[in-house]
């Protein structure tokens, strides 16, 4: 079953527009951004939230960068694996990537890297947990604790959407 942080904070409805924005000393393809387009718009079909990009990152409700080893917030990176993300619950909107990471971006799931994650899997829970859903007990749900390197698992399940469906 899905769940919430401590005391389910969630996005107030009064901001149910929700910009985006790329941390601007990351110089990010195209291709990263559509991944985020994309991942964005599977939470978005099931909630009344929006999700636009911004350039302006200061002014952004959520910060999306890709940092290595230790980059400021007390959640140090940790290289090739293990920790491969993490964000920050309502409303710190922080969604955080370890730039170490072989990150595939397209449809591809043999790259030939046995390390390499795909990006909009890990982007898709990401942002469930930076609109407020924890870990979910279900083993299909995106909001599952773990996935193996190299696995594509986008579609939300009935579980991730019963829970942001909850929240928003
Ligand atoms: N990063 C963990 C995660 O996002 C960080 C984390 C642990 C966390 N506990 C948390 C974040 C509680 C918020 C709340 O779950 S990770 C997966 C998955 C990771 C793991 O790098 O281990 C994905 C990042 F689920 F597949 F294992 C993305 Cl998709
Ligand atoms: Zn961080
Ligand atoms: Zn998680």
């Amino acid at each position: 079953h899905y769940s919430f942080f401590p005391g389910r904070p969630r996005w107030p409805a009064r901001q149910s527009d929700l910009t985006y924005a790329f941390e601007p000393r990351n110089q990010l393809s195209d291709d990263v951004k559509r991944v985020f387009a994309s991942a964005f718009s599977r939470w978005s079909e099931w909630t009344p939230l929006t999700f636009t990009e911004t350039s302006n990152y200061f002014a952004a409700d959520l910060k999306i960068g890709f940092y290595s080893g230790d980059h400021g917030d007390g959640e140090a990176f940790d290289g090739v694996l293990g920790t491969l993300a993490h964000a920050f619950a309502p409303p710190a909107g922080l969604l955080h990537l370890d730039i170490a990471e072989t990150w595939i971006t397209g449809n591809v799931i043999a790259s030939g890297s046995p390390s390499a994650m795909d990006l909009e899997s890990v982007a898709v829970h990401e942002i469930g947990h930076v609109l407020g859903l924890g870990h979910s007990s279900v083993e299909d749900a995106i909001m599952f604790p773990t996935i193996p390197s190299g696995v594509r698992k986008v579609e939300l399940d009935r579980d991730d959407i019963e829970g942001i469906q909850v929240l928003y």
